[in-house]
């Protein structure tokens, strides 16, 4: 009597050891499973820029297929702070750098010589461009400022380093409008260019 009393509430505190682990195993598990079906749906993926007019999707361009276009740097001092009236366009914000401007030595390639690699009448059919970044960041571009030299580039490193994703790893692109250093029109993390 005494003894299965003593042998039950052993059993009992095993139990109760096991319950613990088992549903942590479990928590562990069902993370696991998220993760991996999360993966498989995951939406635009930064490192690869998709390129669309309308509904249809005209072609894509990763970090390596820029890397093997012909590399431009580019120095720019870029005004992230437009309270003080650097969104009037004037081009005369030199001297003003400081606490609101960030300087950059960006790495890429202009967007006029990856829009002809994919067709070269793309320029020619299209006004703007919609550039949108993986937090639906968005701002336009007229074709005039794509088709000017040396303005818009699509860069994928900065002072020699790689461009971070959003989510802080590497492998990311961004719009660069060296005739505009307000900042605003510099989409990061760019997931997509929609050409109307
Ligand atoms: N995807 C994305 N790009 C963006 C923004 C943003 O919120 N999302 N902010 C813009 C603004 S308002 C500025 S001033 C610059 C800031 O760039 P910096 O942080 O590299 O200086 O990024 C621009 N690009
Ligand atoms: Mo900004």
């Amino acid at each position: 009597m005494t003894e299965n009393n003593v042998d039950e509430s052993k059993d009992r505190a095993i139990n109760s050891k096991r319950w613990p682990a088992l549903g942590i195993g479990l928590l562990v598990l069902i993370i696991a499973v998220c993760l991996f079906v999360s993966r498989g749906k995951s939406g635009p993926q930064e490192g690869t820029v998709v390129i669309k007019a309308g509904a249809a999707t005209l072609g894509s361009f990763t970090v390596a297929d820029l890397r093997k276009l012909p590399a431009v740097e580019k120095k720019v001092v870029v005004q992230s702070n437009c309270s003080n009236n650097c969104g009037n366009n004037s081009g005369n914000n030199s001297g003003n750098s400081g606490e609101n401007s960030s300087e950059h030595e960006f790495t890429g390639t202009p967007l006029l010589g990856v829009l002809n690699s994919i067709d070269p009448g793309l320029t020619q059919k299209h006004k703007k461009i919609i550039t949108r970044g993986v937090d639906y960041y968005s701002q336009v571009l007229e074709m005039s400022e794509v088709l000017q030299p040396d303005n818009v580039y699509i860069v994928y490193a900065d002072n020699g380093k790689s461009l971070q994703t959003k989510a802080g790893g590497e492998g990311s692109l961004q719009v660069i409008v060296c005739n505009d250093i307000s900042g605003q029109r510099f989409t990061k993390w760019l997931v997509s260019l929609e050409l109307q």
